[in-house]
């Protein structure tokens, strides 16, 4: 009998169809030809995406949910889609569940004033781990110093993975009332184990908000199964507009929380005695929303679909191993971040070469990558470094772009070794 499985008769990833659909990848920056490995900061958008926003304003512009004419109402029906599109694409149980935001900072930020904000008192804890990004520190801090409530940080261990026995010691049934993680770290590339957080807070009935910012491209995602209160993203990380993200939460919490900004759309009747709020999700979304924006995301989740995300992640972990094998071969480079489960983040720095230095130099390669703290403060003091290098992939970089990486990190340190 034949060893061959369904999974290795899949064909592999077609990365140079992939490629041909992002017409931005096809230039060249000094003279090279441009390798974008910045897909942290932000990911480049398919011709579809392009297309879809361009067409939406060709075509169908008009207000949403507030027209009677033909063109209110393909307005309507293009944003209700995308919505619909985000609901399956993270297998979400109802397009209610679904708020649509400016990213995931603001997504962060709604849940930490209307669900958090009212319930936290002094004493209370929200549990963090010490490698969030600022969006998932700083609308805590704000809570806390309002409420006198106390952040708590789970340490991170040298590999940068979350030191598990110790979020278990500060995950306290009385005291915790939020645990908040995300699921990918955008400085250290660490898939974080949030299946098992999950289990163990809802163990004691606390809720929990997963940062997805850095996942959503990367690996699926299933709320239901994960079982997460709230999941929060952008879609520019997502092949789509920036300006558009998503805070997906569980019907039940949705319902009991306050609108997060008064105005049009989120209101049912408004009256100088009071006034009362529209559905889920329009309870959220105040003012007239980012339609096009909503129309790219619909489009890009279109094009990730057409990709197979099991895919994706397995030809990026491949290209992660290559990446990591080759940077590291160049004399002076440490690595940040090396945990057993990673995605296609690379953050590293030299030891005679600022990140800055290397960002620069390696741009002049027609390189782009990102160099800085990359949000991630904290994580820059645990591993004892100002900022980092950082890498990052997406389905469209090859082993050439890598060589491309490798052979301008050699000029960095042909200049400063
Ligand atoms: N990280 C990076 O280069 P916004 O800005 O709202 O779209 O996403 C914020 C955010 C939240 N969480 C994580 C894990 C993130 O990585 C980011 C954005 C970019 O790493 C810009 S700092």
């Amino acid at each position: 009998m034949s060893a061959v499985t369904s999974q290795t008769l899949q064909p592999p990833l077609d990365v140079a169809r992939i490629r041909a659909d992002f017409p931005i990848l096809h230039q060249e920056i000094y003279g090279k030809p441009l390798v974008y490995l910045d897909n942290g900061a932000t990911t480049q958008k398919p011709q579809s995406v392009i297309d879809a926003v361009s067409h939406y304003y060709a075509a169908d512009n008009s207000n949403v949910h507030r027209g009677v004419h033909a063109l209110s109402e393909r307005a309507t029906a293009d944003y209700e889609g995308a919505r619909a599109k985000v609901r399956d694409f993270i297998h979400a149980a109802s397009e209610r569940e679904i708020v649509f935001t400016r990213g995931t900072t603001e997504a962060i930020n709604l849940v930490a004033h209307s669900y958090l904000g009212p319930r936290l008192q002094a004493g209370d804890e929200i549990l963090i781990s010490h490698m969030e990004h600022h969006s998932n520190i700083v609308p805590w801090q704000l809570l806390c110093e309002r409420s006198g409530a106390e952040l708590k940080v789970v340490p991170i261990s040298d590999a940068g993975e979350i030191v598990y026995e110790e979020f278990e010691r500060l995950l306290s049934p009385e005291r915790t009332k939020l645990v908040a993680v995300g699921h990918v770290s955008n400085a250290l590339g660490t898939i974080n184990p949030i299946e098992q957080i999950i289990r163990a807070a809802h163990a004691h009935d606390i809720p929990v908000l997963i940062d997805g910012a850095q996942a959503v491209a990367h690996l699926p995602v299933d709320v239901q199964a994960l079982g997460a209160d709230f999941y929060a993203f952008s879609g520019h990380k997502l092949f789509g507009p920036t300006g558009i993200g998503v805070l997906y939460a569980r019907e039940a919490l949705l319902d009991v929380m306050p609108p997060y900004q008064g105005g049009g759309d989120m209101i049912r009747t408004v009256s100088f005695s009071g006034s009362t709020w529209n559905e889920l999700p329009y309870k959220f979304e105040a003012g007239t929303p980012n339609i096009a924006g909503a129309v790219g995301l619909g489009a890009a989740i279109d094009y990730v679909n057409s990709l197979d995300l099991a895919l994706v992640q397995a030809y990026e972990h491949d290209l992660l191993d290559y990446a990591t094998q080759q940077v590291s071969a160049i004399g002076d480079i440490r690595l940040v971040g090396t945990a057993q489960r990673k995605a296609g983040i690379l953050s590293f720095v030299m030891e005679n070469a600022h990140p800055h230095d290397i960002g620069t130099i390696v741009d002049h390669e027609g390189v782009a990558i990102r160099a800085g703290h990359h949000c991630a403060m904290p994580v820059m003091e645990r591993f004892g470094v100002p900022a980092t290098a950082r890498a990052s992939l997406a389905c469209y970089n090859t082993r050439d772009d890598i060589d491309a990486l490798v052979r301008a990190l050699q000029r960095v340190h042909e200049l400063f070794g």
